[in-house]
């Protein structure tokens, strides 16, 4: 309603005014604007999981700025330190004794990666095209249809309405472009590549792009990779002309760029693949296929995962603004339906930069314009891959873990190498990155790398996994990983000589400095509940798969004797084995590590243990709300697991400002990091319903701002499907279905409901009793 009269209201100002003003897109699920982007961060984003866009929407010229997600710097390398094995005695007598500078400089001097950075993500560079007609442009709109993951451009000229659409398809590998008008022959264009890598330019008669090239090195390790970009010119009408180094397109009435692109990487272990070969292939095959049968399959792809839940916060005439608008104004007009475009937005992001057989989102997705980009894009495992991966069983995309699961694969052989060289130890070991050649060695410092916890960490996505689907095979499949981590810390964890408790050594509170001039020590809180979640899930997995009894057994013990969660002398969960947590010098950091116990785990819960609830809801106002995109994500999540729907609310609308969403919502640390998006989808999800400590939270924490709304498509551990709606605050309908067969509890307030349900069918509660 509100949009008919609005359109009504643009239409009769577009009729009386001099300019016309481009309308909304139809798709409420969209992104829009009315200028092209002037830089990358209001650029629009397309992926299929390997290849990404850019695209900028230039009338002049157009930057397509490509990524693949194979194209890092470097080649095959093993960082880990021999000297290390040496020193790591020293350096735990050093921490025990409370010389921690002392300890951490020995560990700068002998157990660091060599070369202690690691390799950059980079970027394959841009296809431009330049248009010969570019002046006296009326009713410019681009737009990117979240529902069908296209980007489109249009624009008139002299009464002729140009229209630019782009997708990369998951389906035939390549990235679409497709130009046309409605007028006949009217589309003209010349497209080149450029690049920073080290390649050339050619052309291919008559109508073939070629960027071929090789990788740079980084640090010291020798480049490794070839790849090569092929981009196909096909029109319908007109006239096609090669040129050097370019292709010119003149008088047609549309055309059709097929982009596909490749590099030899096989393997963090096999660089041995044909890129050329894999591009013209590549090519090959969607070049048999029409511009409808390429768009029509990719839609249907995208739509299969995006289409499983929809989120209804409720709508008002806000929505109806170009989104950079929005996002510079949030607070000005109630705009609910900003947070269901962030949330569906994030599960695009997902959806186009995970997909199965690919590379795991790094810190920027799969979208980066830079040879060497911030913290070298890469993953960063003591937050910010975990982040990226929190809403994916939640929100119902669970086949987008699959790269993840693939790389930690990869870890348990690299990582192993690692434990051996470094601790002499069984099992494997990742500290706190990974690159695309899953080097495992501590990095770029002690105070950030010395962290041994990273994989540990990472294999709650695997257990995560099965928990969402319950499939005995999938868990067959990482269980060795799972214990493979869990080994490593049955031979290297050591009683501290205070408490007799089980701790890591040395480790960190992930990149926060304790009052002694480091960040170096023993134990520190959060590797305690990550171990305390592997062992535990190690367990659990060993007991559904009925092996391993005497690994069992030793996991069960070990868990017994870890560290316990402290509560601090100011009422906080403490941070460290010890309460220093109100001498630290930075008590605002932005990482709140000794908080995973209540998010992303649920060994801390409101419910079940308040007490220590009740300090992390200290810690977290002693911490403050402000903090990096990333930093706000994981406090809006715990907000959330607090049940504070109004807290909750206030760091989501940080997060929706300026300073942390750009322009094209991807998320502002800043610079852009990926990691912001994700976590605010899962806290948007987490407001909404909840699934831990052994039930089904429905709405547990619902903010006034959304009286009303419906979800459909959450999913929830035990292989549930949810379909929430609500009405005046409060719940009127649940429907839950099973997908796995078995018993759940649902909760709504102080209201419980058990269901006990076979696969496929499902139920209905109202939430009263
Ligand atoms: C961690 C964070 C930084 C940044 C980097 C990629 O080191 O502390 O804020 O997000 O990862």
């Amino acid at each position: 309603m509100i949009r008919t009269h609005l359109r009504l209201l643009t239409l009769i100002l577009t009729v009386f005014g001099s300019v016309a003003m481009a309308q909304p897109p139809a798709e409420p699920l969209s992104l829009w604007y009315r200028q092209p982007a002037r830089q990358w961060v209001e650029a629009l984003a397309v992926g299929n999981g390997r290849l990404g866009a850019m695209v900028f929407g230039g009338v002049a010229q157009e930057r397509i700025q490509l990524n693949e997600d194979t194209l890092w710097a470097g080649g095959p390398y093993d960082p880990a330190n021999p000297d290390a094995l040496e020193a790591w005695p020293k350096v735990r007598e050093l921490i025990f004794a409370g010389r921690y500078r002392d300890a951490q400089n020995l560990i700068s001097q002998k157990m660091m990666a060599k070369p202690l950075t690691q390799m950059p993500y980079q970027c394959v560079g841009d296809l431009s095209l330049e248009f010969p007609d570019a002046n006296g442009v009326t009713d410019y709109r681009r737009d990117l249809n979240l529902d069908t993951a296209v980007a489109t451009v249009a624009y008139t000229i002299d009464g002729v309405r140009y229209t630019r659409e782009v997708f990369s398809s998951p389906v035939d590998q390549v990235i679409v472009v497709r130009l046309k008008a409605d007028k006949p022959g009217k589309v003209a264009f010349t497209a080149g590549m450029k690049t920073r890598q080290k390649a050339s330019v050619t052309v291919e008669s008559p109508n073939t792009l070629v960027m071929q090239g090789v990788n740079g090195g980084a640090s010291g390790i020798a480049g490794a990779l070839k790849y090569q970009a092929r981009v196909a010119v096909a029109a319908v009408g007109g006239r096609i002309v090669p040129g050097d180094g370019r292709i010119t397109v003149t008088g047609a009435d549309s055309a059709v760029l097929l982009v596909a692109a490749a590099t030899s990487y096989k393997s963090f272990k096999d660089v041995t693949g044909d890129p050329e070969a894999l591009a013209k292939e590549t090519i090959a095959n969607a070049g048999g296929k029409s511009f409808d049968a390429l768009l029509k399959d990719h839609v249907a792809a995208h739509q299969k995962l995006f289409h499983r839940v929809m989120l209804d916060l409720g709508t008002t005439p806000a929505a109806e603004r170009p989104t950079d608008e929005r996002i510079r104004d949030p607070n000005k007009e109630n705009d609910p339906q900003l947070a269901a475009l962030y949330f569906q937005f994030g599960r695009y992001l997902l959806i186009s930069s995970s997909r199965p057989g690919c590379q795991p989102a790094n810190l920027q997705g799969i979208w980066n314009e830079s040879m060497n980009p911030p913290w070298q894009s890469k993953y960063t495992i003591n937050i910010n891959t975990e982040m990226n991966y929190w809403p994916a069983e939640p929100t119902n995309l669970g086949e987008c873990v699959e790269p993840l699961v693939a790389m930690v694969t990869d870890l348990t052989e690299t990582g192993a190498r690692t434990a051996k060289t470094m601790y002499n130890a069984g099992g494997w070991v990742t500290h706190h990155n990974t690159d695309l050649w899953r080097a495992s060695a501590p990095i770029d410092g002690p105070q950030w790398g010395m962290w041994p916890t990273g994989g540990a960490w990472l294999c709650l996505h695997l257990w995560d996994h099965y928990d969402y689907s319950r499939d005995k095979e999938y868990l067959a499949r990482v269980y060795p990983a799972m214990k493979g981590a869990a080994q490593f810390f049955l031979d290297t964890l050591v009683e501290d000589p205070n408490h007799k408790w089980l701790v890591t050594c040395p480790s960190l509170s992930p990149e926060n400095p304790h009052p002694f001039g480091s960040s170096v020590c023993a134990g520190p809180t959060m590797d305690m509940q990550i171990l305390r979640d592997l062992f535990t899930n190690c367990i659990r997995a060993a007991e559904i798969l009925d092996v391993d009894e005497e690994f069992r057994k030793r996991a069960a013990a070990t868990r017994e004797r870890l560290a316990p969660n402290q509560i601090g002398s100011a009422g906080q969960l403490q941070e460290w084995l010890e309460d220093w947590d109100m001498k630290a010098p930075e008590r605002h950091h932005r990482h709140v590590s000794h908080l995973y116990g209540l998010y992303p785990s649920d060994q801390i819960h409101v419910r079940t243990t308040p007490d220590l609830a009740a300090a992390v809801r200290k810690s977290l106002e002693i911490r403050g709300d402000d903090a990096t995109g990333w930093g706000i994500g994981w406090r809006l999540n715990l907000w959330a697991r607090l049940h504070d729907g109004e807290h909750a609310y206030k760091i989501l609308e940080m997060l929706l400002r300026p300073e942390r969403t750009y322009p094209n919502l991807f998320d502002a640390h800043p610079p852009f990091q990926i990691d912001g998006n994700f976590g605010g989808v899962s806290g948007i999800g987490e407001m909404l319903l909840q699934s831990c400590a052994g039930e089904i939270d429905l709405l547990p924490a619902l903010p006034k701002a959304w009286p009303s709304g419906s979800v459909q498509g959450l999913r929830a551990r035990g292989g549930f499907e949810l379909d929430i709606q609500w009405k005046n605050g409060k719940l009127v309908n649940v429907t839950v279905r099973s997908l796995a067969g078995g018993p759940c509890r649902l909760r709504y307030g102080a209201v419980t409901r058990d269901v006990n349900l076979p696969s496929g069918q499902s139920a209905q509660w109202d939430g009263v009793k």
